[in-house]
């Protein structure tokens, strides 16, 4: 059975956990967003990426949901010595390596697919990794400045880490997206799937970006298999992350329904044959199979139970 998963990031890492365990004798594809990625002191960094092949491949820090565990932060303590900028990014030792790899395999010309594989193919993480597209996509988000007033782009990664996604976002440019294209494997994954999940990710910056991928909505949406998602917002509220920060400026509802609207329906062009949303958090969803379950992964068994309950979903 062949199985394929968009994720983003921490949610998405410990949702691709739990499909894992669910279907341990299954092909898992991950298709992970890269609009994250971000390069800092001369290093290409991909955070999404990097979260799901250390999640998977057990050097995860587990508190934090991002960078190696056992961490130490000489390097950073060391550059903020020089002044260096950014000093508000937290690059710790460990995944420096991971960094530096990436960024010496990336400069002689490898793709960001082929790094991928070479850097899992030490964390084993038991799914393959697929870059959403092998061409640089980056997200910024339009933020009024605090002091002129004016508009300014700023990396994503300045906006969540540095500000803390405190300045007001009016809007969320995905540079590159536009041609860039689906990675190797990416078509063929969906074309090959019998089951297809949305993690619990972030619907705008993390699912939103893998889709606007020219021709990756289009390889779902022809997919034979059926489609089920997962909401990342329970209860009218995000588990972690900041997608209640993003969804308003989409005009998007903070609510399970609002996201599982947005998807659409897959009998209406849409993304959703199944959406799995919170006990409690009843939503309609016209043409989508809408069922409650429980959403927190606040263990591997309630994990691997989510997981179960959306390939049910999906028909798998
Ligand atoms: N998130 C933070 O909140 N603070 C950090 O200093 C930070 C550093 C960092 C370094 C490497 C990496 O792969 C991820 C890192 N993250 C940090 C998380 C990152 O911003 C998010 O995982 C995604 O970009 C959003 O999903």
């Amino acid at each position: 059975m062949e199985i394929v998963v968009l994720a983003g990031g921490t949610g998405g890492a410990r949702f691709l956990r739990g499909v894992r365990a669910a279907a341990p004798e299954a092909g898992i594809t991950a298709v992970v967003n890269t609009g994250d990625d971000v390069t800092m002191h001369g290093l290409r960094i991909c955070p999404d990426l990097d979260t799901v092949m250390y999640t998977l491949g057990g050097g995860i820090d587990e508190e934090r949901g991002w960078g190696r565990t056992g961490e130490s932060w000489t390097v950073k303590e060391e550059l903020a010595g020089y002044g260096a900028d950014p000093d508000w990014f937290g690059l710790g030792d460990r995944d420096l390596a991971t960094h530096l790899v990436r960024t010496r395999m990336l400069d002689a010309g490898y793709p960001l697919s082929a790094v991928t594989a070479a850097l899992a193919d030490r964390w084993q993480p038991g799914v393959t990794l697929l870059p959403m597209s092998d061409q640089r996509v980056e997200t910024h988000v339009v933020v009024t400045d605090p002091d002129s007033g004016g508009r300014r782009a700023i990396h994503f990664q300045e906006w969540w880490v540095r500000y803390g996604a405190g300045l007001e976002p009016a809007g969320f440019v995905q540079i590159g997206v536009d041609t860039a294209r689906p990675g190797p494997g990416v078509v063929e994954a969906f074309t090959a799937a019998d089951a297809v999940l949305l993690a619990p990710s972030n619907p705008v910056v993390s699912i939103g970006t893998i889709l606007g991928v020219a021709g990756v909505r289009e390889a779902l949406t022809a997919s034979p298999a059926r489609v089920a998602g997962v909401s990342p917002i329970v209860g009218g509220s995000v588990v972690r992350g900041m997608a209640d920060r993003c969804l308003p400026v989409l005009g998007i509802e903070v609510s399970a329904e609002g996201v599982g609207r947005h998807y659409g329906a897959r009998s209406d062009g849409g993304l959703l044959d199944a959406w799995l949303v919170a006990p409690g958090d009843g939503a309609t969803v016209p043409g989508v199979d809408v069922r409650e379950v429980p959403l927190m992964m606040s263990s591997p068994e309630a994990t691997t139970a989510l997981a179960r309950a959306a390939l049910d979903a999906a028909g798998v």
